[in-house]
């Protein structure tokens, strides 16, 4: 079926979550649902606000256009507007739009009777932002903790994060994404270079069957995962990739707050050879 003819099949009412019939249409391609217009008003809002901020400190700069959390010293409270309070609003609007736009996923996925797999991914990486900007500063007293927005300012804040636990590349759970982010891309231009090869054999050349995708990682490395198998493989590999990412920054200064690279001190403290002399020997 075309796609123009399956949208005028499907773009029926219902599969809405709350709200009945509200909002329950579409505008040019948007399906527009009453979380598409939550998502529009924070979206706005936040938008607003970031050039309100802007505006304040005079700096039209998009490069350099930063909204600071409150001061550390501030704690967990309120802040004065002009001393992170915009921060925390312009926060609030961030995760109404994110959540929004996963709850009109949702509905997307229920109109056309399709799984939730697509708002389960986005939700990580809404996981992974509220772990820096909310989870971690709760836990740590202070949303002075969280990063500010601002392009290079950001920046900064990850290099000052890294440095305040020493050589950051030893944490145990950034290893474990870092090595996630990088298999995501190997998978992917296998992936996407296996498909284009099959589909793409040469001028006169008929177009080659799953079976030759299969067959071509069975001759190469003995097994092929398959066809569906590889987007399992891929959702896992990039989802891990955005847990572990949550996971490494939450323990730094919660359960964490040396440099990391002492971390691995268990190793060396094991009870079979943490005996005096070897450890001279090993750290030597
Ligand atoms: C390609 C989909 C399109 C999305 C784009 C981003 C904005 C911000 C806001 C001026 C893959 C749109 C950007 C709406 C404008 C203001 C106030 C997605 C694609 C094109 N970062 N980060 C970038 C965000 C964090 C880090 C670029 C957001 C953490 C490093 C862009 C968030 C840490 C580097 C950006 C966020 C961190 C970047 C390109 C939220 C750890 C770079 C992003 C909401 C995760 C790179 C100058 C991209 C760069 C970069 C946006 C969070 C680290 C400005 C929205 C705090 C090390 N980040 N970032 O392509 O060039 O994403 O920076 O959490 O090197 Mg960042
Ligand atoms: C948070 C983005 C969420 C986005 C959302 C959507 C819009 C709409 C609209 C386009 C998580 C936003 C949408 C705004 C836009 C339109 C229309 C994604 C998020 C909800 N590191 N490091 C990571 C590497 C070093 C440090 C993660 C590599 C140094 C700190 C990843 C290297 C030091 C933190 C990673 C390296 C250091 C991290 C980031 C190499 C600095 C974090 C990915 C090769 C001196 C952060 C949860 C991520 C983290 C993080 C990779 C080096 C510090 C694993 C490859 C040694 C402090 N680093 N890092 O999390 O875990 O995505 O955040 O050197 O906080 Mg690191
Ligand atoms: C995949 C795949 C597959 C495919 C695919 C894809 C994965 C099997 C079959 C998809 C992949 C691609 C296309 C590849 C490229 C994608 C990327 C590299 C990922 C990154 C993507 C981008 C950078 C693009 C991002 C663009 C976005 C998010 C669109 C921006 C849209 C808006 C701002 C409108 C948002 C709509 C809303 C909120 C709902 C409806 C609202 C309206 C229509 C607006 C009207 C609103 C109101 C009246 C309310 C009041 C608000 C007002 C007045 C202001 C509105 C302001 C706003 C900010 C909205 O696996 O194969 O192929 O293709």
């Amino acid at each position: 079926m075309a796609l123009l003819s399956f949208e005028r099949k499907y773009r029926v009412r219902g599969g809405t979550l709350i709200g009945g019939d509200l909002f329950d249409f579409w505008v040019g391609p948007f399906y527009m649902g009453i979380f598409g217009v939550s998502a529009a008003f924070f979206a706005v809002l936040g938008t607003a606000l970031i050039f309100f901020s802007a505006s304040l400190q005079n700096e039209f700069n998009p490069w350099l256009i930063t909204i600071n959390p409150p001061p550390i010293e501030a704690g967990l409270g309120l802040a004065p507007m002009r001393e992170g309070g915009l921060w925390q609003v312009i926060t609030i609007c961030a995760l109404g739009a994110f959540i929004s736009w996963a709850l009109r996923m949702v509905e997307i996925s229920r109109k056309l009777g399709m799984g939730y797999h697509v708002p389960v991914a986005f939700s990580v990486a809404i996981f992974a932002y509220a772990t820096l900007e909310v989870i971690r500063p709760l836990l740590m007293g202070s949303w002075g903790y969280a990063f500010p927005y601002g392009i290079f300012t950001h920046l900064n804040w990850v290099s000052n994060t890294g440095y305040s636990y020493g050589n950051f590349l030893y944490n145990p759970a950034h290893l474990v994404a870092v090595s996630f982010f990088f298999t995501t891309t190997l998978a992917l231009a296998l992936h996407g270079a296996l498909i284009l090869s099959a589909v793409n054999p040469g001028k006169g050349e008929v177009v080659k069957t799953p079976e030759h995708e299969d067959t071509y990682f069975r001759d190469f490395i003995g097994y092929s995962v398959g066809t569906l198998g590889i987007h399992r493989v891929g959702l896992f590999l990039a989802l891990s990739a955005g847990f572990w990412s949550a996971i490494c920054i939450v323990i730094s200064g919660t359960i964490w707050t040396d440099p990391w690279n002492i971390w691995w001190d268990w190793w060396l403290n094991m009870p079979f050879w943490s005996g005096e002399e070897l450890v001279q020997f090993l750290v030597n």
